[in-house]
């Protein structure tokens, strides 16, 4: 019943923006892992720019960087710090305009962290063992169990923990939609979960229950497997086409992509062909067409060669402007600090106001 409820009112789907209430809270954060990829753009960043212009919707949202979660895999201080400026530099050359959402560093507000701590205390640790994406982090197997004595030993807390942090990012702003792809919709899951629970221990309705909101593309696979999705951790980097690659480094991605060896027509079937289903979806997101309308409109090409040349040419169009704002972006740090401070301004003055009620709620003021 209540899997029933969550399912038939968690999920909003993208042609559904402008039913979106003018009172709503729009939250989504990116690591600062490297570099935008196709999948964080079509699955994630794509829909915060369209949301983040819609009139009704200006200043109900707030982006940033995830950069406490970032460092679940320990980095090198250099690294992190270009990595934090790459992301917010990514970004803004994505389209985002911080005159219309709040563009900030998770870290730089750290009423997050208090929060963590209190939803930690509600949160089962069966609940966390259940979640898919610590696994593949820790490159643990998909069965793998945290109650596994070697399991245990290697898995570092905050990588079996970070779903907390996350629910805590979306409800220090008592959130109400957050868009993420699809990869991300178990966490949300669990955020809902949460959320309804510390209502039901502190007899309260003080968060709203936030709902996903999902492209439809809602999953940009490897280009190299199409089993699995994009990821900019992948060993294999020509799985992955990123907002600053060349038009060159682009051709040779796209050339080498797999696709399978059923010739003459181009059609969408992700079972039989899960590369060249993938292609199509990346087209349909670019151009924000369904499936059948992409199809449609490449129904000129007659083989592979055709369609990969075709690829290439929409996500160069697409990528090349970001890619020299992204350069002019980088060349200006002072300017990226100055944004990210005016966002950190604006999001502390939610999130304090906000842990002064929820302090007030759990009898910690
Ligand atoms: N392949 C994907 N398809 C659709 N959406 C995706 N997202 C990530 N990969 C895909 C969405 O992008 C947003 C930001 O992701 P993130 O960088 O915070 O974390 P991630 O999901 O861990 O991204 P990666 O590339 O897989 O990073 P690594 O390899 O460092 O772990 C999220 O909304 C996510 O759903």
């Amino acid at each position: 019943m209540k899997l029933k409820r969550l399912l038939s009112t968690s999920i909003q789907e993208i042609r559904n923006f402008n039913n979106i209430p003018s009172d709503s809270r729009i939250f989504s954060l990116i690591q600062p892992t490297g570099k935008i990829h196709l999948g964080n753009y079509l699955g994630a960043v794509k829909n915060w720019k369209t949301l983040s212009n819609l009139s009704h919707l200006e200043n109900k949202c707030i982006f940033g960087v995830a950069d406490l979660h970032a460092i679940t895999i320990p980095k090198l201080a250099t690294e992190l710090k270009e990595y934090r400026y790459q992301a917010i530099a990514s970004l803004l050359s994505s389209g985002l305009d911080d005159s219309q959402c709040i563009l900030y560093f998770q870290s730089s507000v750290p009423e997050h962290t208090e929060l963590n701590w209190y939803l930690t205390c509600i949160t089962s640790m069966g609940q966390l063992n259940r979640m898919t994406q610590w696994k593949s982090k820790a490159k643990q197997g998909e069965n793998s169990t945290i109650t596994d004595d070697k399991v245990l030993e290697s898995t570092k807390a905050g990588l079996l923990c970070y779903p907390i942090l996350q629910i805590a990012d979306v409800l220090i702003y008592k959130s109400t939609h957050v868009p993420v792809g699809d990869d991300q919709s178990q966490h949300l899951e669990l955020c809902r979960d949460v959320a309804e629970r510390f209502n039901s221990i502190y007899q309260t309705d003080y968060f709203p229950i936030p709902k996903t909101i999902l492209t439809s593309n809602k999953k940009i696979l490897s280009l190299k497997n199409p089993n699995k999705k994009m990821s900019k951790s992948d060993p294999n980097q020509n799985s992955c086409v990123y907002i600053t690659d060349s038009p060159e480094a682009i051709k040779m991605k796209i050339k080498k992509a797999t696709t399978d060896s059923i010739q003459g027509q181009i059609y969408f079937d992700p079972e039989e062909r899960p590369g060249v289903s993938n292609l199509i979806n990346i087209v349909a997101g670019i151009k924000d067409l369904s499936i059948d309308e992409t199809v449609n409109e490449m129904s000129h090409l007659k083989d592979h060669k055709q369609l990969k040349d075709y690829v290439s040419e929409i996500i160069i169009e697409e990528f090349t402007p970001m890619r020299l704002k992204y350069n002019e972006f980088m060349n200006n740090k002072d300017y990226l600090t100055s944004i990210v401070n005016k966002g950190k301004e604006h999001a502390k003055e939610i999130a304090e106001k906000n842990i002064k009620e929820i302090r007030t709620k759990i009898g910690m003021d």
